[in-house]
């Protein structure tokens, strides 16, 4: 479903992320927050104040979890079976969070990265994105 290039460019991104989860995930927490208010009302322990130390270790959490699927972009439905049980089960998060949320994350990725941060580069990660969310929101019933 990856071209081959797509995959590339996927790794290539997540290269130069690795290592900066935290800050990457808390400014993406960040946006969504303030560019989507309704997206807050999941985070109830983290949004009353963004306490900065929570939102960097909420992000740490997400963007591992991205990493994890960049890893295993071939299996993403065994790799995030369990993440897709709590988004749909436990935390029922409405599907349609993943898009604002895809959203911010590629604003976060153009505006660390600028030049580097390709529009090729932009589609690949929007299309894995999309899988990750299709994931995540496939076990709603
Ligand atoms: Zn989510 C959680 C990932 C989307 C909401 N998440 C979570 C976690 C992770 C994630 C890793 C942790 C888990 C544990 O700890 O176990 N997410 C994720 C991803 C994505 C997501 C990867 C995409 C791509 N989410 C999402 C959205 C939303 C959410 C869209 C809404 C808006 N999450 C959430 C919540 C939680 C989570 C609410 C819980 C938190 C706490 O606990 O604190």
């Amino acid at each position: 479903m990856l071209s081959a290039q797509e995959r590339a460019q996927i790794t290539q991104v997540w290269d130069l992320i690795a290592g900066h989860e935290a800050q990457f995930g808390a400014e993406l927490l960040l946006r969504l927050f303030t560019v989507y208010p309704s997206t807050k009302g999941y985070f109830p322990h983290l949004s009353a104040c963004q306490d900065a130390a929570q939102l960097l270790s909420h992000g740490q959490r997400m963007l591992a979890a991205v990493g994890a699927a960049v890893q295993h972009m071939d299996n993403l439905r065994a790799a995030l079976s369990p993440l897709a049980d709590l988004h749909a089960l436990v935390l029922r998060v409405d599907p349609a969070n993943f898009p604002l949320l895809i959203q911010c994350f590629q604003v976060v990725l153009a505006s660390h990265l600028q030049d580097e941060f390709t529009v090729e580069m932009q589609a690949a990660w929007d299309k894995f994105l999309t899988s990750v969310s299709t994931v995540l929101t496939s076990k709603y019933r």
